[in-house]
């Protein structure tokens, strides 16, 4: 590429022309080198010693992987001297880290999935980082449960890095969502695609089909629907990928459009679905929003939810803005 953007560069324009203040500028650059760190460390594989189980459970009662527990250090020390932050939460902890007192704090709140998709580690498969970015709430510390229970909309950036056979960062400040690949030979990301548009029609949909006999009326209607193909309702054939691991398969809807659908299912008495509203869905449901996608629990809009719980779960489709309204309309006539 001839005078490549980097990331920096990109982001003290970003600051000139209003979107971001200096701390937030300063934030982002902490958490992009943090996934630099998380992108060498999975990139050693089985030379690092790093794959395999850490031994231990995190919250949500989820064995973790060594890489996931090495991930969630390498964020919180990197971000805990920066000044920019009041404090961290993530997937892999109960409750928030405020910053140690020994440092300065500043006004935001950093949600964390350190390396989503993990159980993907031990066969190669891509996987990646997660964040969200709060205001921290005037007069409080952040360091409770409740001070980061902000609605999605709320969001002042979100990305997401993903380690694949290149490293790429997928970042939204809240003016459009904006892909910098790393070059690893200088160790820094560059602009490599601005203003990512998610088509509004596809033909590819994600989804783990396992569990069709678990899901309810809508959704065994809407993927009955897809799957018959040209002669059925939609009038067109479409292809099914499914990598079981949310950061790539979004990445890959950022790419070329489809939808990524994790419903509830009836495994799951709670209502409440497997992802993650703060550290997947939300994050997530703003970078594709900021590229002209949708998303929705299939029947409210992700970023317009009030969170109850740091470590709720909700379903998740989103991507492609026609395939997500159908999916949604279908869930709100059955009610
Ligand atoms: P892990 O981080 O435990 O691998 O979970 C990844 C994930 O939350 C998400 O990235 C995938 O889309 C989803 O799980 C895959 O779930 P299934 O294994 O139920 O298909
Ligand atoms: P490409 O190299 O064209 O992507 O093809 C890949 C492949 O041959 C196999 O790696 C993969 O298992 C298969 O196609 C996927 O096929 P389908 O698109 O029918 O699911």
């Amino acid at each position: 590429m001839s005078n490549p953007v980097s990331l920096t560069r990109f982001l003290i324009e970003q600051q000139h022309a209003g979107h971001i203040s200096a701390d937030l500028r300063l934030l982002i650059e902490v958490v992009a080198r943090s996934c630099k760190r998380i992108s060498i460390a999975v990139g050693k594989g089985a030379l690092g010693g790093v794959l395999g189980d850490a031994g231990t459970g995190n919250v949500q009662g989820e064995a973790q992987k060594k890489l996931d527990v090495i991930s969630n250090e390498i964020l919180l020390e990197a971000n805990e001297w920066g000044g920019h932050l009041a404090a961290c939460a993530s997937e892999e902890m109960d409750h928030p880290v405020p910053v140690p007192n020994a440092y300065p704090k500043g006004n935001y709140l950093l949600l964390f999935d350190p390396l989503d998709g993990s159980s993907n580690i031990d066969v190669n498969v891509s996987v990646g980082t997660i964040f969200s970015v709060l205001r921290c709430p005037d007069g409080v510390s952040g360091a409770d449960d409740a001070h980061f229970l902000q609605c999605g909309a709320t969001q002042v950036a979100a990305g997401y890095a993903i380690y694949g056979p290149s490293t790429e960062l997928v970042l939204t400040v809240g003016n459009g969502s904006h892909a910098f690949t790393m070059d690893r030979e200088i160790g820094g990301f560059l602009l490599t695609r601005k203003d990512i548009q998610v088509p509004r029609a596809t033909a590819e949909f994600a989804i783990n089909m396992s569990n069709q006999r678990h899901w309810d009326t809508p959704m065994q209607r809407y993927i009955d629907e897809l799957l018959a193909g040209k002669d059925g309702p939609r009038g067109k054939n479409f292809n099914m990928r499914w990598i079981a691991s949310m950061v790539a398969d979004v990445h890959r809807i950022m790419n070329r459009g489809g939808i990524f659908i994790y419903p509830w299912d009836r495994k799951d008495p709670s209502k409440a679905g497997k992802l993650r509203l703060m550290y997947e869905a939300n994050p997530m449901a703003m970078l594709i929003e900021q590229a002209g996608g949708a998303a929705t629990d299939g029947r409210r809009r992700i970023l317009d939810i009030q969170p109850e719980a740091l470590h709720q779960r909700i379903p998740v489709f989103l991507g492609s803005a026609e395939e997500v309204e159908v999916a949604t309309a279908y869930h709100l006539e059955a009610d």
